[in-house]
């Protein structure tokens, strides 16, 4: 089925959304005020949204360090979020995950996450729960060319694939894992890998979020259908460092200016959709200046929200069941 107008509305807010909370984060980064370790998503936008837009709350995914576009695609709170990444009281975690640990279990956001192939386990629980349980939902893990290449990624390939578990796996492929280039470190292709686990696997661009969209369809309903689990590969690019700070020193001269000109989802999009009379420009530029008020309301109330106090490093140590 076609997303409807409001879904594309929808979408394009959360790709907007993404990119400005991103581009904010980058230079509120830069002043100092903002704790820990930051890893920015911008240029990846078309693969979060265009995936989450064919899920519900009832639906899991396991995002990886670079989280906040797949907490922002999955419905998670804007503001609580910028106040979890300043680490204020009030942040979506208590403040205490920060920018790697951001998760909203309501929104079936199962956190980002700072090991490196670590979602595609939890994913595998997550779908033997909502395959036992019966609850119709599936469960999908993104995961880096890097994590990709982990142990843990390949082992739960071949639990989703024995378990028929209703589980998908994208791998966001930026070319990169740090500073090592993916044609240096991922051996063989990640549909043959696919294959090679009994599930089906296709490669889409991640500049295109309607390519990024149709083969999510294909896998959700699949995985809905009882079918198993399926991998997408998504070839997209990162418009930052690997994190905050990276002096990029691996990095072609203007590769970065070149990806933010020829490499936009966001552009792409916009184009795509008034060229076929789906949405009006005017729509678009309002979304992206309601946008524009929210990131910044979003950074000043985290500014001047309270932060924890040394009481509070005592509570949600333990979790009782
Ligand atoms: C288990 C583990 N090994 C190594 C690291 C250090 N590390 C953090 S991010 C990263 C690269 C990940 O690359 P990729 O999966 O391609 O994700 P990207 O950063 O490109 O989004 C590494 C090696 C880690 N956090 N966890
Ligand atoms: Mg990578």
């Amino acid at each position: 089925m076609q997303l409807s107008r409001e879904q594309l509305l929808e979408s394009y807010r959360q790709m907007r959304t993404i990119r400005e909370f991103e581009d904010r984060v980058h230079d509120e980064f830069a002043t100092g005020n903002i704790p820990g370790f930051v890893h920015l998503y911008a240029g990846e936008e078309a693969s979060a949204a265009g995936v989450c837009a064919e899920l519900s709350d009832k639906d899991y995914i396991a995002s990886t360090h670079r989280g906040h576009g797949h907490c922002i695609a999955k419905g998670c709170d804007v503001k609580a979020m910028m106040k979890e990444i300043y680490g204020a009281r009030d942040g979506l975690c208590g403040g205490k995950g920060g920018s790697m640990h951001i998760a909203d279990l309501s929104k079936g956001m199962m956190g980002a996450n700072g090991i490196v192939g670590g979602g595609p386990p939890l994913v595998c629980g997550a779908a033997l729960t909502a395959k036992t349980l019966k609850t119709g939902g599936v469960a999908i893990a993104f995961v880096g060319d890097g994590a990709s290449n982990q142990g843990t990624t390949l082992e739960s390939f071949n639990l989703a694939s024995v378990w028929n578990l209703p589980a998908i796996f994208v791998v966001e492929d930026n070319g990169y894992a740090e500073t090592t280039a993916s044609g240096w470190s991922v051996g063989g292709s990640q549909v043959d890998r696919a294959k090679g686990f009994g599930m089906p696997g296709v490669e889409v661009d991640g500049l295109d979020f309607f390519a990024v969209n149709a083969a999510a369809r294909e896998a959700v309903d699949r995985a809905r259908a009882g079918d198993g689990p399926s991998l997408i590969h998504v070839k997209l690019n990162r418009y930052f460092g690997h994190f905050e700070g990276d002096a990029q020193s691996y990095r072609a001269d203007g590769e970065t200016d070149r990806l933010r000109k020829e490499f936009d989802a966001l552009s792409f999009f916009r184009q795509k959709v008034t060229e076929a009379g789906l949405l009006e420009a005017s729509e678009l530029d309002d979304i992206d200046s309601e946008v524009g008020i929210l990131i910044d309301e979003a950074v000043s109330e985290a500014e001047s929200a309270p932060r924890g106090t040394d009481a509070d490093l005592l509570t949600d140590v333990y979790l009782n069941y």
